[in-house]
Protein backbone atom coordinates (compact mmCIF):
# COMPACT_ATOMS: atom_id res chain seq x y z
CA UNK A 1 0.00 0.00 0.00
CA UNK A 2 2.93 2.15 0.60
CA UNK A 3 4.05 4.55 -2.38
CA UNK A 4 7.16 4.54 -0.68
CA UNK A 5 9.18 1.28 -0.42
CA UNK A 6 11.75 2.37 2.40
CA UNK A 7 8.40 2.97 4.95
CA UNK A 8 8.86 1.41 8.11
CA UNK A 9 5.69 0.89 10.07
CA UNK A 10 7.38 0.29 13.22
CA UNK A 11 8.53 4.33 13.43
CA UNK A 12 6.34 6.94 14.30
CA UNK A 13 5.58 8.75 10.65
CA UNK A 14 4.58 11.90 9.82
CA UNK A 15 0.87 13.20 9.08
CA UNK A 16 2.47 14.80 6.12
CA UNK A 17 2.73 11.14 4.20
CA UNK A 18 -0.72 10.94 5.19
CA UNK A 19 -3.52 9.31 7.77
CA UNK A 20 -1.95 7.60 10.62
CA UNK A 21 1.60 8.52 9.12
CA UNK A 22 1.54 6.15 6.35
CA UNK A 23 2.09 7.05 2.57
CA UNK A 24 -0.83 5.53 0.65
CA UNK A 25 -2.25 5.76 -2.55
CA UNK A 26 -5.69 6.95 -3.20
CA UNK A 27 -6.02 4.43 -6.02
CA UNK A 28 -4.68 1.89 -4.46
CA UNK A 29 -6.38 2.26 -0.78
CA UNK A 30 -9.74 -0.13 0.16
CA UNK A 31 -11.19 2.72 2.74
CA UNK A 32 -11.69 6.21 1.21
CA UNK A 33 -12.42 8.96 3.87
CA UNK A 34 -13.56 11.92 2.64
CA UNK A 35 -13.25 14.69 5.87
CA UNK A 36 -15.97 16.88 5.87
CA UNK A 37 -15.21 20.23 8.13
CA UNK A 38 -18.64 21.22 8.61
CA UNK A 39 -20.36 22.67 11.99
CA UNK A 40 -22.87 25.41 10.86
CA UNK A 41 -25.68 23.91 12.87
CA UNK A 42 -23.79 23.00 16.28
CA UNK A 43 -25.71 24.39 18.75
CA UNK A 44 -23.25 24.26 22.06
CA UNK A 45 -19.85 23.93 21.96
CA UNK A 46 -17.77 24.98 18.67
CA UNK A 47 -14.51 23.43 17.31
CA UNK A 48 -16.03 19.95 15.47
CA UNK A 49 -14.94 20.93 12.22
CA UNK A 50 -11.47 21.30 13.07
CA UNK A 51 -11.61 17.68 13.64
CA UNK A 52 -10.39 16.46 10.80
CA UNK A 53 -7.54 18.45 10.87
CA UNK A 54 -6.90 17.91 14.74
CA UNK A 55 -7.66 13.76 14.32
CA UNK A 56 -5.07 13.86 10.99
CA UNK A 57 -2.01 15.37 12.84
CA UNK A 58 -3.01 13.17 16.29
CA UNK A 59 -3.37 9.81 14.03
CA UNK A 60 1.09 9.15 13.75
CA UNK A 61 1.26 8.30 17.08
CA UNK A 62 -0.81 4.79 16.41
CA UNK A 63 1.02 1.70 16.37
CA UNK A 64 0.12 0.13 13.06
CA UNK A 65 0.06 -3.67 14.41
CA UNK A 66 -3.24 -4.27 15.98
CA UNK A 67 -4.41 -7.20 17.47
CA UNK A 68 -7.87 -7.12 16.49
CA UNK A 69 -6.99 -6.91 12.69
CA UNK A 70 -2.72 -7.52 12.11
CA UNK A 71 -1.82 -5.56 9.37
CA UNK A 72 -4.95 -4.27 8.04
CA UNK A 73 -3.62 -0.57 7.63
CA UNK A 74 -1.83 -2.21 4.14
CA UNK A 75 -5.36 -2.11 2.58
CA UNK A 76 -4.87 1.20 2.55
CA UNK A 77 -6.62 4.01 4.89
CA UNK A 78 -6.81 6.75 2.71
CA UNK A 79 -7.93 10.11 4.16
CA UNK A 80 -8.71 12.99 1.34
CA UNK A 81 -7.91 16.66 1.44
CA UNK A 82 -10.08 18.77 3.33
CA UNK A 83 -11.80 21.09 1.62
CA UNK A 84 -10.92 24.73 1.94
CA UNK A 85 -13.85 25.87 -0.20
CA UNK A 86 -16.31 24.04 2.12
CA UNK A 87 -14.04 25.03 5.38
CA UNK A 88 -15.16 28.68 4.17
CA UNK A 89 -18.58 28.56 3.73
CA UNK A 90 -18.82 27.18 7.10
CA UNK A 91 -17.29 29.54 8.67
CA UNK A 92 -19.47 32.15 6.77
CA UNK A 93 -22.69 30.43 7.63
CA UNK A 94 -21.49 29.34 11.12
CA UNK A 95 -22.13 33.38 12.56
CA UNK A 96 -25.32 33.30 10.87
CA UNK A 97 -26.38 30.70 12.89
CA UNK A 98 -25.39 31.75 15.93
CA UNK A 99 -27.33 35.20 15.14
CA UNK A 100 -30.26 32.84 14.30
CA UNK A 101 -30.11 31.14 17.40
CA UNK A 102 -29.70 33.87 19.65
CA UNK A 103 -32.87 35.93 18.22
CA UNK A 104 -34.78 32.89 18.84
CA UNK A 105 -33.61 32.26 21.86
CA UNK A 106 -34.49 35.79 23.03
CA UNK A 107 -37.61 36.49 20.73
CA UNK A 108 -39.20 33.47 19.92
CA UNK A 109 -39.38 34.60 16.26
CA UNK A 110 -36.84 35.67 13.12
CA UNK A 111 -36.30 39.09 11.69
CA UNK A 112 -37.14 38.50 7.83
CA UNK A 113 -33.47 39.40 7.11
CA UNK A 114 -32.09 36.07 9.58
CA UNK A 115 -35.21 34.08 8.27
CA UNK A 116 -33.85 34.53 4.85
CA UNK A 117 -30.12 33.40 5.99
CA UNK A 118 -31.69 30.43 7.23
CA UNK A 119 -33.55 29.45 3.92
CA UNK A 120 -29.71 29.62 2.75
CA UNK A 121 -28.16 27.72 5.26
CA UNK A 122 -30.63 24.96 4.53
CA UNK A 123 -30.18 25.26 0.84
CA UNK A 124 -26.42 25.14 1.45
CA UNK A 125 -26.50 22.20 3.53
CA UNK A 126 -28.43 20.35 0.96
CA UNK A 127 -25.58 21.12 -1.12
CA UNK A 128 -22.94 20.10 1.00
CA UNK A 129 -24.71 16.94 1.36
CA UNK A 130 -25.16 16.41 -2.49
CA UNK A 131 -21.39 16.68 -2.25
CA UNK A 132 -20.51 13.62 -0.17
CA UNK A 133 -23.49 11.86 -1.79
CA UNK A 134 -21.18 11.66 -5.00
CA UNK A 135 -17.93 11.19 -2.87
CA UNK A 136 -19.83 8.23 -1.30
CA UNK A 137 -21.38 6.81 -4.61
CA UNK A 138 -18.38 6.84 -7.07
CA UNK A 139 -16.53 5.58 -4.11
CA UNK A 140 -18.94 2.62 -3.51
CA UNK A 141 -19.08 1.89 -6.97
CA UNK A 142 -15.44 1.31 -7.40
CA UNK A 143 -15.88 -1.19 -4.13
CA UNK A 144 -14.36 0.84 -1.80
CA UNK A 145 -15.47 0.95 1.98
CA UNK A 146 -16.86 4.69 2.18
CA UNK A 147 -16.66 6.88 5.16
CA UNK A 148 -16.74 9.81 6.83
CA UNK A 149 -14.71 12.23 9.31
CA UNK A 150 -16.69 15.21 10.26
CA UNK A 151 -17.66 18.00 11.16
CA UNK A 152 -20.50 17.52 13.33
CA UNK A 153 -23.11 15.09 13.01
CA UNK A 154 -25.00 16.54 10.12
CA UNK A 155 -21.99 15.74 7.80
CA UNK A 156 -22.27 11.52 6.98
CA UNK A 157 -26.24 12.35 5.75
CA UNK A 158 -24.96 11.98 1.71
CA UNK A 159 -22.78 9.00 2.44
CA UNK A 160 -26.06 7.13 4.78
CA UNK A 161 -28.24 7.81 1.85
CA UNK A 162 -25.29 7.01 -0.52
CA UNK A 163 -24.89 3.55 0.91
CA UNK A 164 -28.71 2.78 1.11
CA UNK A 165 -28.96 3.77 -2.76
CA UNK A 166 -26.08 1.57 -3.57
CA UNK A 167 -26.67 -1.67 -1.80
CA UNK A 168 -30.63 -3.24 -1.92
CA UNK A 169 -30.40 -2.77 2.20
CA UNK A 170 -28.19 -1.38 4.70
CA UNK A 171 -28.70 -1.13 8.66
CA UNK A 172 -27.45 1.34 10.70
CA UNK A 173 -25.87 1.15 13.95
CA UNK A 174 -25.71 4.16 15.84
CA UNK A 175 -23.45 5.34 18.84
CA UNK A 176 -24.42 8.13 20.31
CA UNK A 177 -25.36 10.77 23.63
CA UNK A 178 -28.35 11.53 21.58
CA UNK A 179 -30.70 10.45 19.33
CA UNK A 180 -30.71 12.97 16.72
CA UNK A 181 -34.22 12.08 15.59
CA UNK A 182 -35.61 15.84 15.58
CA UNK A 183 -37.65 16.76 12.75
CA UNK A 184 -35.50 19.48 12.32
CA UNK A 185 -34.10 21.28 15.35
CA UNK A 186 -34.32 25.60 15.00
CA UNK A 187 -35.76 25.40 11.63
CA UNK A 188 -32.28 23.80 10.20
CA UNK A 189 -33.65 20.82 8.55
CA UNK A 190 -30.01 19.42 8.24
CA UNK A 191 -29.36 19.79 11.81
CA UNK A 192 -26.71 17.26 13.51
CA UNK A 193 -30.04 16.76 15.54
CA UNK A 194 -31.88 15.72 12.93
CA UNK A 195 -29.95 13.26 11.13
CA UNK A 196 -31.11 10.10 12.12
CA UNK A 197 -34.81 11.39 11.23
CA UNK A 198 -33.85 12.50 8.09
CA UNK A 199 -32.11 9.05 6.88
CA UNK A 200 -35.08 6.95 8.58
CA UNK A 201 -37.33 9.05 6.62
CA UNK A 202 -35.70 9.14 3.14
CA UNK A 203 -37.15 7.06 -0.04
CA UNK A 204 -34.78 4.96 0.41
CA UNK A 205 -33.68 4.67 3.62
CA UNK A 206 -31.94 2.42 5.95
CA UNK A 207 -33.74 -1.20 7.00
CA UNK A 208 -33.15 -0.69 10.52
CA UNK A 209 -31.57 1.87 13.05
CA UNK A 210 -29.72 0.57 16.43
CA UNK A 211 -28.95 3.12 18.62
CA UNK A 212 -26.57 2.85 21.32
CA UNK A 213 -25.99 4.41 24.46
CA UNK A 214 -28.96 7.24 24.09
CA UNK A 215 -28.88 9.77 27.40
CA UNK A 216 -30.01 12.74 26.34
CA UNK A 217 -33.17 13.33 23.87
CA UNK A 218 -36.46 15.22 24.15
CA UNK A 219 -40.02 13.92 23.96
CA UNK A 220 -40.76 13.91 20.51
CA UNK A 221 -37.55 11.52 19.97
CA UNK A 222 -38.86 9.24 22.36
CA UNK A 223 -42.14 8.79 20.95
CA UNK A 224 -40.94 8.14 17.79
CA UNK A 225 -38.55 5.60 19.24
CA UNK A 226 -41.42 3.56 20.70
CA UNK A 227 -43.83 4.33 17.44
CA UNK A 228 -41.27 3.47 14.90
CA UNK A 229 -41.00 -0.48 14.39
CA UNK A 230 -37.50 -0.38 12.31
CA UNK A 231 -35.55 1.96 15.47
CA UNK A 232 -34.22 -0.10 17.87
CA UNK A 233 -32.58 1.99 21.02
CA UNK A 234 -30.32 0.91 23.37
CA UNK A 235 -30.47 4.13 26.21
CA UNK A 236 -27.64 3.93 28.09
CA UNK A 237 -29.41 3.86 31.67
CA UNK A 238 -31.11 0.53 30.28
CA UNK A 239 -27.82 -1.04 28.87
CA UNK A 240 -25.97 0.03 32.55
CA UNK A 241 -28.64 -1.53 34.33
CA UNK A 242 -28.15 -4.67 32.84
CA UNK A 243 -24.73 -4.77 32.97
CA UNK A 244 -24.74 -3.65 36.73
CA UNK A 245 -26.89 -6.65 37.00
CA UNK A 246 -24.59 -9.06 36.13
CA UNK A 247 -25.48 -9.30 32.44
CA UNK A 248 -22.52 -9.58 30.29
CA UNK A 249 -21.57 -7.08 27.96
CA UNK A 250 -21.07 -9.76 24.98
CA UNK A 251 -24.52 -10.80 25.85
CA UNK A 252 -26.06 -7.25 25.35
CA UNK A 253 -23.91 -6.86 21.71
CA UNK A 254 -25.25 -9.58 20.58
CA UNK A 255 -28.96 -8.76 21.65
CA UNK A 256 -27.50 -5.24 19.87
CA UNK A 257 -26.67 -6.23 16.74
CA UNK A 258 -29.57 -8.69 16.24
CA UNK A 259 -31.93 -6.91 14.03
CA UNK A 260 -29.33 -5.48 11.42
CA UNK A 261 -28.82 -6.83 8.07
CA UNK A 262 -26.04 -8.08 6.25
CA UNK A 263 -24.66 -4.62 5.29
CA UNK A 264 -23.89 -1.93 8.17
CA UNK A 265 -23.11 1.84 7.69
CA UNK A 266 -21.49 2.31 11.37
CA UNK A 267 -22.40 6.06 12.46
CA UNK A 268 -20.20 7.04 15.34
CA UNK A 269 -20.68 10.19 17.11
CA UNK A 270 -17.99 10.58 19.32
CA UNK A 271 -20.05 11.87 22.43
CA UNK A 272 -21.41 8.42 22.74
CA UNK A 273 -18.05 7.56 24.15
CA UNK A 274 -17.38 8.58 28.58
CA UNK A 275 -17.01 12.46 27.97
CA UNK A 276 -13.79 11.79 29.84
CA UNK A 277 -12.74 10.65 26.22
CA UNK A 278 -13.89 13.56 23.93
CA UNK A 279 -13.48 16.51 26.67
CA UNK A 280 -13.76 19.21 23.87
CA UNK A 281 -16.75 17.72 22.24
CA UNK A 282 -20.16 19.88 21.02
CA UNK A 283 -22.57 18.26 23.49
CA UNK A 284 -20.79 15.85 26.13
CA UNK A 285 -23.35 13.91 28.56
CA UNK A 286 -21.53 11.93 31.29
CA UNK A 287 -22.26 8.13 31.33
CA UNK A 288 -21.68 6.37 27.43
CA UNK A 289 -19.11 3.87 26.30
CA UNK A 290 -15.86 3.20 26.97
CA UNK A 291 -13.56 2.70 24.37
CA UNK A 292 -13.27 -1.05 24.99
CA UNK A 293 -17.14 -1.35 25.07
CA UNK A 294 -17.30 0.30 21.56
CA UNK A 295 -14.39 -1.64 20.02
CA UNK A 296 -15.70 -5.16 21.12
CA UNK A 297 -19.01 -3.81 20.32
CA UNK A 298 -17.55 -3.49 16.60
CA UNK A 299 -15.97 -6.80 16.94
CA UNK A 300 -18.88 -8.66 17.81
CA UNK A 301 -20.61 -6.65 14.66
CA UNK A 302 -17.80 -8.21 12.19
CA UNK A 303 -17.38 -11.34 13.51
CA UNK A 304 -21.35 -12.07 13.41
CA UNK A 305 -20.64 -11.92 9.68
CA UNK A 306 -22.13 -8.43 8.92
CA UNK A 307 -19.88 -5.98 7.08
CA UNK A 308 -19.09 -2.70 7.30
CA UNK A 309 -19.80 -0.84 4.33
CA UNK A 310 -19.55 3.03 5.09
CA UNK A 311 -19.14 4.43 8.49
CA UNK A 312 -18.42 7.89 9.66
CA UNK A 313 -16.90 9.33 13.00
CA UNK A 314 -18.11 12.58 14.12
CA UNK A 315 -18.35 15.11 16.80
CA UNK A 316 -14.45 14.96 17.52
CA UNK A 317 -13.42 18.62 18.44
CA UNK A 318 -10.06 19.46 19.69
CA UNK A 319 -9.63 21.27 23.69
CA UNK A 320 -7.39 23.92 23.53
CA UNK A 321 -3.99 22.58 24.59
CA UNK A 322 -4.59 19.03 24.62
CA UNK A 323 -4.43 16.35 22.04
CA UNK A 324 -6.66 13.97 24.42
CA UNK A 325 -9.71 14.57 22.14
CA UNK A 326 -7.85 13.97 18.48
CA UNK A 327 -6.08 11.01 20.13
CA UNK A 328 -9.37 9.23 21.37
CA UNK A 329 -11.02 10.12 17.74
CA UNK A 330 -7.53 8.41 15.50
CA UNK A 331 -7.54 5.49 17.61
CA UNK A 332 -11.63 5.18 17.13
CA UNK A 333 -10.90 6.25 13.71
CA UNK A 334 -8.31 3.38 13.36
CA UNK A 335 -10.56 0.44 14.26
CA UNK A 336 -13.29 1.29 12.19
CA UNK A 337 -10.51 1.48 8.90
CA UNK A 338 -9.57 -2.08 10.38
CA UNK A 339 -12.91 -3.50 11.13
CA UNK A 340 -14.17 -2.28 7.81
CA UNK A 341 -11.86 -4.00 5.86
CA UNK A 342 -12.75 -7.33 7.76
MN1 LIG B 1 -25.08 12.74 17.09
Amino acid sequence: MSKETNFDPSLTGSHENGLFGIPTEESQALVQILPVPWEVTTSYGRGTAKGPEAILKASPQIDLYDLDFGNAYEKGFFLHKISNKWLKTNNKLKLQALKIRDQLESKGKLTTTLETQRREINKTSKKLNAWVFEFAKAALAKGKVAAVLGGDHSSPEGLILASCEHFDEVGVLHIDAHADLRQAYQGFEHSHASIMYNVMHAKKAPSQLVQVGIRDFCEEEYNLIQEHKNIHCHFDQELKAKLYSGESWKNLCEAIIAPLPKNVHVSFDIDGLDPLLCPGTGTPVPGGLQFGEANFLLKALVESGRRIVSFDLNEVAPTKGSEWDANVGARMLFKLCGWSTQ
